[in-house]
């Protein structure tokens, strides 16, 4: 498995965020050291870290998941849902033409001009491709996605989302492995998790963690080892037991709070493939 990750950069202050951040603003030497430990932990656990040099006109591309979604061999080229992060994506698709497995490269804009589309509103489990519509996803972009991989892999819309505040689909549930998902365990999740379900019946255990943030976590060794995120002592719970003692799962905790505070979650820092 290769993963691709982008330098955070110096303007990362001027972040797309929802969270108010006057009384404790982002700190950058702190957050280009947390985004660091990350990169240091995926080093361990992936065949090759490929970098891509920061942007500083664009002061969310630390958050590469958004940029691109992969299924096997194919790379769709997103077209981002927040204007400012659009241009962003060109470091990310040089990176991907390093990459051997990816064999074909198409741009959502081109496809579809009124598609938009965050990578973070996808997860791929190997089995299926699940898109979930938010304030950054349309309808549009789902069907891009829908046009272009349902031979490899059959893909689902999730509506229930835009009922609710999240930024992304993976900011309520998230992949241990292909047969276990991670959600949180509010209203949100209880939509999400029962129209997952009737996609796809039992093929997945679902795994309920009481806060929101935590439900993301980073899985890697196909769920062997996974990485979650310190200060969630409640949900931290759920994981020594359920994953950690239950499943056997080893278990890295990381402090990311200076990329919460720019809505970024773990998934968002890196592109696997
Ligand atoms: C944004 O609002 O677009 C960024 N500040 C955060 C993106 C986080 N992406 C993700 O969780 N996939």
């Amino acid at each position: 498995m290769y993963a691709i990750v982008r330098e955070l950069p110096s303007s990362f202050a001027s972040c797309v965020t929802s969270v108010d951040n006057k009384t404790d603003p982002i700190n950058i030497e702190l957050a280009k050291k947390q985004h660091a430990d990350y990169v240091e932990v995926l080093k361990q656990h992936v065949k090759g870290v490929i970098h891509v040099p920061a942007d500083e006109e664009h002061p969310d591309c630390c958050f590469v998941e958004d940029n691109a979604v992969i299924v096997q061999d194919l790379a769709i080229i997103n077209y981002l849902g927040a204007e400012s992060r659009r241009k962003e994506v060109s470091g990310v698709e040089n990176a991907l033409k390093e990459v051997p497995v990816i064999k074909s490269i198409v741009h959502m804009h081109e496809i579809d001009p009124k598609a938009t589309l965050d990578g973070g509103d996808v997860l791929y489990t190997g089995s299926h491709l699940f898109v979930g519509l938010s304030h950054r996803t349309n309808q549009r972009g789902a069907d891009v996605l829908i046009k272009t991989f349902s031979e490899k892999c059959p893909v689902y819309v999730i509506k229930s989302l835009l009922n609710f505040n999240a930024l992304h689909f993976k900011c309520i549930v998230s992949m241990l492995n292909d047969h276990t998902l991670l959600i949180t365990d509010h209203q949100a999740g209880h939509d999400v998790l029962n129209e997952i379900k009737s996609h796809t019946g039992d093929h997945y255990t679902f795994i309920k963690v009481p806060e929101q943030i935590p439900s993301n976590i980073l899985s890697l060794d196909d769920g062997k080892f996974i990485v979650y995120q310190q200060g969630f002592p409640e949900s931290e719970k759920v994981i020594l037991e359920e994953l950690e003692k239950q499943r056997g799962v080893k278990v890295k905790a990381l402090c990311m709070s200076e990329l919460i505070k720019a809505d970024g979650a773990l998934t968002c820092c890196s592109i696997l493939i």
